[in-house]
């Protein structure tokens, strides 16, 4: 398969196929890297070894133009932006940075003539999996967008030893395992031993008398350790910037204790190399639950500290005034993790470089700005004042400071307000034991606040920051999220990417409102079938990989109805699950009707401590095993569930979908950003009207996305009344069919109780109002059956679908920051 040519094409077109004796340098550099870095020959290398090589080889076009990057930010005094984000959900490399440099033909050539299949190096790549989740991958998203827009721009983070875990269904239920992308080396990034930075903990703070006065405070830190960079090159679209991933790796000053070592401790000797490097070992295994852990909170600290003492250092040996902060550097604080970020440099500033505590609040508060990802209670971070004090003493007391001044601010604007007006924008928590709210330090430390979709940054006013949002009504706005099409069109969907090139010029590989060309033929026979082609040729490559992971055959002619992301109740894929099992119902009590024959598919992980959400994955595939094997729905439904999420299972199950589950519960979902990416490749969306969905709607139009369900406000209203389970369950002849099944052991043979913590939810404890809903859900999957039936309708929304998400790339998103944000100018490649 050779899909890549139009990629490699230059801008606006020309002249296509890699020139031979570029191929020629590029086999000749493969086979050094081959022999001289991996230190094998031809004859007897692995895939992994070609990999590993080809990597080296393509990373040495990144080196100049980085330098060159790095090299024009420095002679042009340009602003950079610092992002700060504790996950890096950056899945493999290899064909999005062969894509953005223009080289895939080149190397896929090159291979050839050494008898090595490009296609098969791709998937020997690890999948780099720091992060968790939307957040994660939203971050991975930005970082190749602030690149492709020529921003100056590090991203910042851990560099984990262990990514997000592995999971395997054993008997239908979640196991969790270590992952290791790192056990065969990383061929991407460069260490950086020389860059290290001290980060300290613990200990005490002495007030020292000044000179005039004044009081100086100085911590006595009771440990120290040592954080090391790693640097990995991003490169944007068109390979004409290239910006830095630098992640920390934590290293213990020294290595061992030699005398309790020589003494014959040997296990005692390394205590400390333990505790030291334990910071960096693993990612929070969480995705919008409670933290709660001491480890946690110093993770936070450490890449705070590194990268703020990093970006400082840079900065001062280039302008020598730390003043001048603001105006050259933009630092964004993805969710709260780094928020202990904004007494960090208060405490640089103040204790280190003698500036005044106004002066300093001012530089910080036109350094940093916040984006806020969630308004579940739960997720958002608060830390208790007495680790606080015990782990990080002298910001704990610059956190009271903060507090202080601005509390004294809130009663002299606000004379009138009650006490519990002060005490809901105070940062400290005074009700369930102390504890620091980090999102109103972040809030307070920042000059701007964002939420990631419209209805998310509203909600944000009226909920969480509602009264912080009253002192500074300026501070709140909304950056709705957006992809990278780089990797989530051109480089998971050749196929349709080479039918845009066609239908709407060459143009749309750089500016993606060209893609609108394509709504004025989306009823175009031809233009149809040609979608329809590529839909089923991306069904067939997915259909496969079912077969081979899971022994399960499915129809590529079926619908493909697909929910992909973290299992998580208020996504509910329970709320699926039920429908599925209707459906199930429907298509046994009338086997002959015109059913449009249905595979759901779902994929995510469970955190590993959410019981619920571990339950409801072995529901799915306790439902696929009873459907699956039943012949009376053998055609018509089949229910998979793929183990093992990640970023490269979703570059091949998105473009095979044609239905895209986006169900949460109204209100709850902050954005979503995999609603954005089906649509774009042609997906049509069910959905309720949370997050982003509301403006892929207002994309799109009503007739091209079925919308159901309770409104924001209406799911206020249903819980004020309370009570609406029984209603709901007893005015639904089907979901009390569902329900009886489930409770009767239909799926849980010889273990009727097995689900019973999910049915009792739902009966007594609905608070994500699955019972609420389902009717409306119901009945607008039967919306999708009828469409569906109807092909040219189908073919037409889908083609309308990926025509008007084109406002949805990460390029728009990240050229709002810079504009309403950052303040740095970019520049568009169209
Ligand atoms: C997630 C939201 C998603 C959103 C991503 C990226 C967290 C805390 N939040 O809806 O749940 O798309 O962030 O903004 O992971």
């Amino acid at each position: 398969m050779n899909d890549s040519t139009v990629l490699d094409a230059p801008a606006g077109g020309g002249p296509v196929g890699p020139p031979p004796d570029r191929v020629d340098v590029i086999r000749k550099s493969i086979l050094a890297k081959l022999t001289y870095v991996v230190g094998k020959n031809p004859a007897t290398a692995s895939e992994r070894d070609w990999f590993i090589a080809t990597a080296h080889a393509v990373r040495d076009h990144m080196v100049d133009p980085w330098i060159a990057s790095s090299r024009a930010t420095y002679a042009e005094g340009r602003k950079r932006v610092y992002y700060l984000s504790l996950e890096f959900l950056i899945g493999r490399l290899l064909f999005d940075t062969l894509g953005n440099l223009g080289l895939t033909d080149t190397v896929r050539s090159a291979l050839g003539d050494l008898g090595v299949d490009l296609d098969k190096l791709r998937t020997v790549e690890p999948d780099a999996a720091l992060g968790n989740g939307g957040l994660g991958r939203l971050a991975a998203c930005f970082i190749e967008s602030m690149a492709t827009l020529s921003i100056p721009a590090y991203g910042y983070g851990i560099r984990y030893d262990h990514g997000l875990f592995r999971q395997v269904i054993k008997g239908g239920w979640q196991q969790e395992y270590p992952e290791d992308w790192l056990s065969f080396g990383y061929p991407w990034q460069f260490e950086r031993p020389e860059v290290t930075y001290d980060i300290a903990f613990g200990g005490s703070v002495e007030a020292v008398a000044w000179p005039g006065g004044a009081t100086r405070y100085v911590w006595h830190p009771a440990e120290t350790i040592e954080a090391v960079a790693y640097d990995t090159p991003v490169v944007g679209w068109r390979g004409r910037h290239v910006n830095t991933l630098r992640l920390w790796s934590a290293r213990a000053m020294d290595p061992l204790r030699l005398d309790a070592f020589n003494q014959g401790d040997h296990v005692g000797a390394l205590v400390e190399q333990v505790k030291a490097e334990a910071i960096s070992k693993v990612l929070y295994p969480s995705d919008a639950t409670p933290a709660g852990q001491e480890l946690r909170l110093r993770q936070e600290y450490f890449f705070a500290s590194a990268s703020l003492q990093d970006l400082i250092y840079r900065h001062t040996r280039t302008y020598g005034d730390i003043r001048s902060l603001p105006d050259k550097v933009a630092i964004q604080l993805n969710d709260t993790h780094p928020a202990i970020a904004v007494a960090e440099l208060m405490r640089i500033l103040v204790d280190l470089k003698d500036i005044s505590w106004d002066e300093a609040w001012d530089i910080t508060r036109r350094t940093f700005a916040y984006t806020n990802h969630t308004l579940m209670p739960e997720a958002l971070e608060t830390w208790p004042v007495p680790l606080m004090e015990r782990m990080l003493p002298r910001h704990m007391q610059i956190i009271y400071l903060i507090n202080a001044y601005h509390l004294e601010a809130v009663r002299k604007d606000f004379p009138q307000d009650p006490d519990s007006f002060l005490s809901s924008v105070s940062i400290i928590e005074e009700n369930h034991g102390r504890r620091v709210k980090m999102g109103h330090l972040a809030f307070i430390g920042s000059h701007s606040v964002n939420g990631v979709s419209a209805l998310h940054s509203d909600l944000m006013k009226v909920t969480v920051f509602r009264d912080l949002h009253r002192l500074h009504p300026e501070r709140i706005n909304n950056k709705t999220n957006g992809i990278t099409f780089r990797r989530w069109l051109y480089q998971s969907n050749p196929g349709l990417t080479r039918a845009l090139v066609d239908i709407c010029g060459p143009r749309v590989l750089d500016d993606p409102a060209a893609l609108g060309a394509l709504a004025d033929r989306a009823t175009e026979a031809a233009v149809q079938q040609r979608l329809e082609q590529i839909k089923h040729d991306n069904k067939i490559a997915l259909a496969r990989l079912i077969r081979d992971r899971m022994e399960t055959r499915v129809n590529p002619s079926a619908l493909f109805d697909v929910q992909i992301k973290r299992i998580h109740e208020y996504k509910r894929q329970l709320l699926n699950i039920l429908e599925t099992i209707a459906l199930y119902q429907a298509m046994r009590a009338q086997p002959h009707r015109d059913w449009a024959p249905r595979v759901k598919i779902f994929a995510g992980k469970a955190a590993a401590s959410y019981h619920i959400a571990k339950l409801t994955i072995k529901l799915a595939n306790d439902v696929a095993a009873v459907v699956n094997s039943d012949p009376m729905v053998r055609d018509l439904l089949k229910v998979v569930f793929m183990p093992n999420y990640n970023v490269s299972l979703a570059e091949t199950i998105i473009p095979a979908a044609d239905l895209s589950e986006q169900i949460s519960t109204a209100g709850m979902e902050a954005s979503g950003t995999g609603n954005m990416k089906l649509a774009l490749n042609g997906a049509l969306t069910i959905g309720t009207l949370d997050g982003a969905n509301v403006e892929i709607r207002d994309h799109v139009g009503d007739d091209n996305i079925f919308i159901f369900g309770l409104t924001t406000d209406q799911v206020a209203e249903t819980r004020a009344r309370g009570n609406w389970a029984e209603a709901a369950i007893g005015n639904s002849p089907l979901l009390s069919d569902v329900l009886a099944a489930i409770e009767g052991g239909f799926f849980s043979p010889g273990e009727k109780d097995r689900f019973r913590d999910l049915t009792g939810n739902l009966r007594y404890h609905d608070h994500f109002l699955v019972t609420a809903d389902f009717d409306s859900y119901f009945a607008a999957q039967r919306r999708v059956d009828a469409k569906w039936a109807d092909k040219r309708a189908w073919w037409a929304s889908s083609a309308i679908n990926t025509a008007k998400v084109g406002w949805f790339s990460s390029d728009r998103t990240i050229a709002e920051y810079a504009r309403d944000i950052w303040d740095v100018p970019v520049r568009p490649i169209a």
